[in-house]
């Protein structure tokens, strides 16, 4: 058992007959998927309808005791897939309607065309580079592209950026077009549109112009001639992707220009096909200003002058996808701009491919966070997917976590958060612990249930809804945030200050740890951040005694003698939480431990030796942040909880080594 099913697994269909009016490819991959997976009443005749019914929308679809209902014919796919998927759960059959809470559910693939993958801990691209010059296509790959859609669309999935945001010029030479177009090929029949990265300097990168001043008509000129090739070869192309001014990429401001003119420009080629642009947010630079401030002041006074085809596309928290931030603010500010979350699914800066944490808790605490935008109940998700803004244009972003590694994510448990994204992206109010079942029993079982199984999926879903809070509490409790081992992000480097990079790019930028306490004061006393989230929030965080435990430290310095809830002192605290973390991961290792027997062995054996890294790894986190912290707090550890096995200096030289990561 090597994991490359997925959650999709074979298993003994039973007979049953299709009756749809309409062929076409997609209805033709409906009725196989139908006949590979039923598991039905035998020789039923299921009907595929194409359906007027107001109550469905998009893509969405109604199932019935005999049919199923759908107003497009990718909504009779997604149909199909809910059917089977309630048929190998063991669901009833009831009658309802699903309609998706985004109309683009998009992975964001992080992929270099020399095939490697910014923040990819699977391999290489599925993609690019796999031959000398990176563009050789294989049946290999036709075959790949062809499985990845299938389970793209099985959970809802319906775009996919298929380069990284630190975008290559090259990817819209033409010889890298006609690669994109057959990968397009391969991933339409299951409703997947293609979309790429741009890098905003392409016009003189690959052509031949002197600059990329988006008020420039030559430049504009050049985009639209760019945009109408695209189509040609692709005629359902999605749209662009744009990171710009930010981190070292070019943009408009390098020629004084706004995002708002860059935006534009890219839309304006677009609109004639319908191609929407996706700008990212994600934008700060070296300044005295709080980095978790910046994106907000630069975009909220560009609200309204956007073109009506471009979304802001902004990451679930201010910062930058850590363990635990709260929402950015920029999703209670928009109101005439529609803005998408990004959720980043590759596990970057919470454990790569090496810890299990499952992140659907992290995103649905994030969408469930009310904004108060429009009064109480403005949640995250309702300002995002049209509720609140009445309208249409809805997407939802997650960074891929997709390689080559024949289990596609690294480690099987990654696989879960893969398909997290993706029903959350469908159906935004669906409970993790929900998501947590259905992935388990659909990836590990076979859909009779054995009388093992119910404690098999107890257990397992019991660790991955903890998951998240573990990770939380041996990295950065209390709020703590970016305190990682510069690069590669895996273990911890709260040390970690140099004099010749830009401060926000270090650790002690963070966590300000002093003599009197630790903690970034963001209150209106620091850097005023609190004051970008609507009332009651921005009071309630502002203060000391009001401000959530879970974000103490990211809205106010805080003394090691402040008394918490639970009445210890901030140190103490803070040790029990390190502490807390690593207990709980070595309470996963004995639990997974039970459940030998209970799946393959193979499966059962690549989890279990991984569980021994965390296990390692977070004791390593605990360790170096509380030798760390002592040196400042001048406090001794709680003697109630277990003593550092390691010492700072041996830790520091550790994670230095890139064999860390
Ligand atoms: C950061 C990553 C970096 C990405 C950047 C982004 O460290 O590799 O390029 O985000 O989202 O998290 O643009």
């Amino acid at each position: 058992e090597d994991g490359h099913a997925l959650w999709l697994r074979n298993h003994s269909a039973v007979k049953v007959s299709i009756s749809c009016p309409v062929h076409s490819p997609i209805i033709d991959l409906a009725t196989d998927e139908l006949k590979k997976g039923w598991l039905g009443k035998e020789n039923m005749v299921l009907k595929l309808n194409l359906s007027k019914n107001s109550a469905i929308k998009g893509d969405g679809f109604q199932l019935e005791e005999s049919a199923i209902n759908a107003r497009t014919e990718l909504g009779l796919l997604y149909g199909t897939y809910e059917l089977l998927r309630r048929q190998y759960l063991n669901l009833p059959q009831r009658n309802f309607i699903s309609n998706p809470s985004y109309s683009r559910r998009i992975l964001n693939h992080w992929d270099n065309l020399d095939g490697s993958i910014e923040r990819g801990y699977a391999g290489s691209s599925i993609f690019w580079g796999n031959t000398a010059n990176g563009l050789e296509i294989t049946n290999q790959d036709r075959e790949k592209w062809k499985t990845y859609a299938r389970a793209n669309a099985s959970i809802g999935i319906n775009g996919a950026v298929l380069n990284n945001v630190n975008a290559s010029a090259k990817v819209l030479t033409q010889a890298y077009l006609e690669k994109v177009k057959v990968i397009a090929e391969s991933l339409r029949p299951y409703g997947i549109k293609t979309y790429l990265s741009v890098n905003f300097s392409s016009p003189v990168l690959i052509g031949k112009l002197k600059k990329a001043d988006p008020l420039d008509p030559q430049v504009q000129q050049w985009w639209k001639d760019k945009v109408v090739e695209i189509y040609k070869l692709i005629p359902d192309f999605g749209g662009f992707l744009v990171k710009a001014n930010s981190e070292g990429q070019p943009g408009p401001q390098d020629y004084g220009r706004t995002h708002v003119d860059g935006a534009n420009m890219l839309a304006d080629a677009l609109a004639p096909f319908d191609g929407i642009v996706m700008w990212r947010a994600f934008v700060y630079n070296p300044s005295p200003e709080d980095r978790t401030k910046q994106a907000y002041k630069e975009f909220l006074p560009l609200d309204g002058a956007f073109r009506k085809n471009v979304i802001l596309q902004v990451k679930n928290g201010p910062l930058d996808f850590q363990p635990r931030e709260p929402f950015s603010p920029l999703f209670g500010a928009m109101s005439k701009t529609p803005v998408m979350p990004e959720f980043q699914i590759t596990q970057e800066y919470l454990g790569a491919s090496k810890q299990l944490v499952f992140l659907s808790t992290l995103w649905e605490e994030c969408l469930n966070s009310d904004t108060y935008k429009i009064g109480k109940g403005s949640t995250v998700a309702a300002c995002t997917d049209g509720s609140l803004s009445k309208t249409d244009f809805t997407a939802i972003a997650g960074v891929a976590n997709i390689g080559n590694d024949v289990n596609w994510t690294g480690h099987t448990f990654a696989q879960a958060n893969w398909y997290a994204f993706g029903r959350l992206a469908w159906n935004n109010k669906l409970e993790s612990k929900v998501i947590a079942a259905e992935w388990i029993k659909q990836t590990f079982l076979d859909h009779k249930e054995k009388t093992t199984d119910a404690n098999f999926v107890k257990t397992t879903q019991n660790i991955m809804l903890e998951s998240r809070e573990a990770a939380v509490d041996y990295m950065m409790p209390l709020g703590l945030h970016h305190i990682f081992a510069e690069g590669h992000h895996y273990g911890p480097a709260p040390w970690f200050s140099n004099d010749k990079i830009r401060p926000d790019w270090t650790s002690v930028y963070y966590h300000k740890a002093d003599t009197v306490g630790i903690g970034f004061d963001r209150t209106r006393n620091g850097s005023d951040a609190v004051d970008q989230y609507h009332e009651p929030l921005s009071s309630t965080f502002n203060s000391l005694s009001s401000c959530p435990e879970i974000y103490l430290l990211w809205f106010h310095h805080v003394p090691w003698s402040y008394r918490l809830k639970s009445g210890n002192d901030l140190w103490t605290e803070l040790c029990i939480r390190y502490d807390h973390g690593v207990q709980t991961v070595r309470s996963f290792q004995k639990d997974w431990d039970k459940m030998k027997g209970s799946i393959d062995n193979e499966r059962f054996a690549e989890v279990q030796s991984k569980l021994r890294t965390q296990c390692r790894d977070a004791q390593i986190w605990k360790d170096a942040c509380l030798l760390y912290f002592q040196q400042f707090s001048k406090r001794e550890i709680p003697f109630e909880i277990e003593r550092p096995v390691h010492d700072l200096q041996s830790l520091k030289e550790l994670t230095k080594s890139r064999d860390y990561q």
